[in-house]
């Protein structure tokens, strides 16, 4: 069998890949577990100097790394600029929070190229290649170009919108030419899929979108929530709580995420069933992302004010009602943190999949599980439906969820919750990595 070569944006550090902390290292940690591999991306230094650069390459636990610097005009354009300003939004049915730019486009395509020609020489005849997310849709035309005849394969870890919104992107016929040339396309979910699909088919591409929905080490998740108990951060904040419900929220700080409209549910919650006024807290960690990017700013900016309101409305002397930190808190300790709270609360506007929601449910007690409080726009409902599936947009209905979880039955909690656990320990990265890898491994060679 080949070599397996992973292409992603963001090779992970030294650090990252020994203890994987998202759920895409650790899918792909397990894959390429035991067999030779190649890792190849962008080294996270955006200092590089202007000429071809060459790669450095480092081996580690039986992986090859190789990784490239950017230069500070590339990372500008291709990373900033068309993918987390212009294809995000887009790919988040967000048109209006784009900010196109045709020079951004033309930088993303020559970074694709760049990455394929740095690639290529490392390539051996037998070696799959898998290709990782957004911003390297045209990485596998590029390879092609160059007369690679490699298997390669592509996975989208965002949601693909219908035809009609991707339709509107300037260049968006190019892209999807491009994606048409990926031997096997992985999507997330069903309706994904279904949109990517048919954006292809009036351009006559034959290529067919997969479903491979990615999920957690949810053992290993579960081993930190038992763990990460006996911090002394942990024992700190169980102090600070006492016995009252918890309510707890962990995303980047990000527009997808649906974090104002998580605020005001919560506002809405203590304003329309008092009975919770002094008791219930909320604990949301939002570390900061994509800070130099405009719309994350104001996004920022917003949620400052709107905490302020809230713990000013509702605070007692003795109770804080919304816990609110931007910056990132150890794996261990989020981990415990969700096994003692209540209720995970995950409202993203979309979201591809969302491995927070997965992680609040391997964290649970069997014998005392909280309840989850679930966008029905996230990637992970269609797999979690026995959790309060809300539409994220309704501040009221996010209160009568989390009203309704905070009353529930213990056997309604198990009945829900290990519905829940089978999934999440049925889907894990490590079948998704498999099954999308058989798929790729099985297909006919490119002619
Ligand atoms: C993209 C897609 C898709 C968060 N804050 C802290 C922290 N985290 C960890 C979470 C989780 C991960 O980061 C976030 O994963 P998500 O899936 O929730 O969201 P994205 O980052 O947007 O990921 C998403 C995913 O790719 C995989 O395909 O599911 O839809 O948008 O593991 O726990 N971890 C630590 N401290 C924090 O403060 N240690």
């Amino acid at each position: 069998m080949g070599r397996l070569v992973v292409v992603s944006n963001r090779v992970p550090s030294s650090k990252e890949r020994v203890q994987p902390a998202g759920g895409l290292t650790v899918g792909l940690k397990d894959a390429i577990k035991g067999e030779p591999s190649l890792w190849f991306g962008w080294s996270g230094n955006a200092q590089g100097k202007d000429d071809e650069p060459r790669p450095v390459i480092e081996e580690q636990g039986g992986t090859t790394y190789a990784t490239i610097d950017l230069t500070p005009a590339q990372h500008k354009g291709f990373y900033q600029g068309f993918s987390n300003g212009i294809l995000w939004p887009v790919c988040h049915y967000r048109l209006a929070l784009m900010s196109y730019s045709r020079e951004e486009l033309q930088t993303y395509l020559e970074v694709n190229a760049l990455f394929a020609r740095v690639l290529k020489p490392l390539l051996k005849p037998d070696d799959v290649i898998w290709v990782q997310d957004y911003q390297l849709f045209t990485l596998g035309e590029a390879l092609r170009e160059l007369g690679v005849r490699n298997r390669i394969g592509f996975f989208l870890h965002i949601p693909f919108p219908p035809p009609g919104l991707f339709g509107a992107l300037p260049g968006a016929e190019q892209l999807l030419r491009a994606i048409g040339r990926y031997d096997v396309i992985g999507m997330q979910t069903e309706e994904d899929a279904r949109n990517i699909n048919a954006s292809f088919e009036p351009l006559g591409i034959a290529v067919r979108a997969g479903v491979f929905p990615i999920g957690i080490d949810p053992q290993s998740f579960l081993r930190d929530a038992i763990s990460g108990g006996r911090s002394a951060q942990v024992k700190r904040f169980d102090q600070a709580v006492g016995d009252r419900p918890l309510i707890i929220g962990v995303d980047r700080l990000d527009y997808s995420k649906g974090l104002p409209e998580r605020f005001h549910g919560f506002d809405r919650l203590l304003r329309r069933f008092p009975q919770h006024r002094g008791k219930v807290s909320f604990l949301q960690v939002a570390p900061v992302s994509r800070g130099e990017v405009q719309q994350y700013r104001r996004l920022r900016r917003e949620l400052d004010e709107l905490a302020g309101r809230i713990n000013g409305d509702w605070a007692e002397m003795d109770w804080t009602p919304l816990r609110y930190i931007t910056r990132a808190v150890p794996r261990k300790v989020l981990a415990s943190v969700h096994r003692r709270a209540n209720i995970g609360l995950v409202t993203p506007l979309r979201d591809g999949m969302n491995l927070v929601a997965k992680e609040y449910v391997a964290a649970q007690d069997p014998e005392d599980p909280g309840v989850l409080v679930l966008s029905r726009f996230a990637g992970a409902a269609p797999e979690l439906p026995d959790a309060l599936l809300v539409n994220p947009y309704d501040p009221d209905e996010i209160a009568e969820a989390l009203d309704q979880a905070l009353g529930m039955s213990l056997s309604e909690r198990k009945r829900r919750w290990s519905r829940m656990h089978e999934a999440v320990t049925s889907t894990t990265a490590a079948t998704w990595a498999r099954d999308f890898l058989q798929v790729l491994r099985g297909a006919p060679e490119a002619a």
